[in-house]
């Protein structure tokens, strides 16, 4: 048995183990997908947990457990059928837990909901599934009674990230500041930051609330059946009180997004409105029992911050000599922040347009 076989061996039984092999793209945890003896498909996903970025894995697999019990509730009682396909589930260890910590590394393992499908690019028509998909996430989780961590403390604050793009600037770890470039970036942030910073402003004047998000609302993490149902949302890591302007922002930084969230051509990055417009005509219908009219107006808002704080972010790593984000060459992240400011710049022309349709 190899070293992954092992870790899975103290989740499920070792000798049913066929192979393990690498599953998805994402740039925080390394997934794998477990296929067992006798079966075509994959059976389970194997997670080593990035402790780096969730450093109290605790209080994660908490959240986690949380949440998709009450949804599990839920759709228990409301009679919603094939419900190990609608919620994801988490093994439990040979320690009890649903992790386990080994060599300096933490370990999860999940049921592998068989024939689902990711996409990094929707239609129309599946954004507008994800809209009310994501909508309908946090519309079941308005009455979850046990609290859920701020699993990384200012995730989705602008203002921190900002504190962040400062500390790295200052400290400049990696020689990067005497880029023209970068230089050039960093002006760009500032000289937008104090209107991207409304959303923080108006929860410190009590006028906009904080909810449990998904918090990581890409594209690819909604699992699709066949037919292009929405089956259930995952990567549920990053759940945590937030405004809701961080899924419906997130989501249309990956799906509005007609290039790569890294495309090298800028070219091809523009904002779809017709992605918008599907996106937000489900996420409407998904949170109308709950969704303040101070959360609706600044929807367009939230469509501009989300590139414009993943520029910040990637930029502020590649400034820190790329310590957080995977990378696959050196200048990665700063490719990324091309992509996202550009991104950024075409959400801002469509923010009246954006205004129309949801008002
Ligand atoms: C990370 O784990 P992944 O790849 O789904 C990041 C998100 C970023 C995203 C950019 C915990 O998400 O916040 O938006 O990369 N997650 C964390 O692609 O930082
Ligand atoms: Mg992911």
């Amino acid at each position: 048995m190899n070293g992954l076989s092992t870790i899975a061996g103290r989740f499920i039984d070792p000798k049913t183990i066929e192979n393990i092999a690498p599953l998805g793209n994402g740039l925080i945890n390394d997934t794998y997908k477990i296929m067992v003896k006798g079966d075509a498909k994959p059976k389970y996903v194997l997670q080593r947990i990035n402790n780096a970025v969730f450093t109290d894995v605790d209080m994660l697999q908490d959240n986690i457990e949380a949440v998709t019990s009450h949804i599990r509730k839920k759709y228990e009682s409301q009679g919603v059928e094939d419900i190990n396909r609608r919620v994801l589930h988490f093994l439990k260890a040979d320690t009890g837990k649903t992790y386990i910590f080994e060599n300096g590394k933490y370990w999860r393992v999940m049921d592998f909901i068989a024939d689902s499908y990711t996409y990094e690019a929707v239609t129309p028509e599946y954004a507008y599934y994800a809209g009310r998909s994501f909508g309908d996430f946090e519309s079941l989780l308005t009455d979850l009674e046990t609290p859920i961590g701020e699993i990384i403390p200012d995730f989705h604050n602008i203002e921190f990230r900002l504190k962040q793009l400062d500390k790295a600037i200052a400290e400049d770890n990696a020689g990067r500041m005497k880029d023209a470039e970068v230089q050039e970036y960093v002006q760009k942030i500032k000289s937008v930051s104090e209107e991207m910073c409304l959303g923080e402003r108006l929860y410190r004047e009590g006028k906009l609330p904080k909810r449990i998000c998904h918090c990581d609302t890409k594209v690819n993490n909604m699992l699709f059946d066949k037919d292009g149902n929405v089956l259930c949302v995952i990567d549920l890591d990053t759940v945590m009180p937030s405004f809701v302007f961080s899924d419906f922002g997130d989501f249309l930084r990956s799906a509005a997004n007609t290039g790569a969230e890294d495309d090298p051509d800028l070219d091809n990055v523009h904002f779809n409105m017709a992605i918008f417009e599907a996106f937000a005509k489900g996420y409407l219908e998904g949170t109308k029992s709950f969704l303040l009219p101070i959360e609706k107006e600044n929807l367009p808002y939230a469509a501009t911050l989300f590139p414009y704080m993943q520029a910040v972010r990637f930029l502020t790593d590649y400034i820190n000599g790329n310590t957080y984000y995977k990378i696959k060459y050196p200048t990665h992240n700063l490719v990324r922040t091309r992509a996202q400011w550009k991104l950024y710049e075409e959400a801002v022309a469509k923010v009246d347009e954006m205004k129309q349709v949801i008002l």
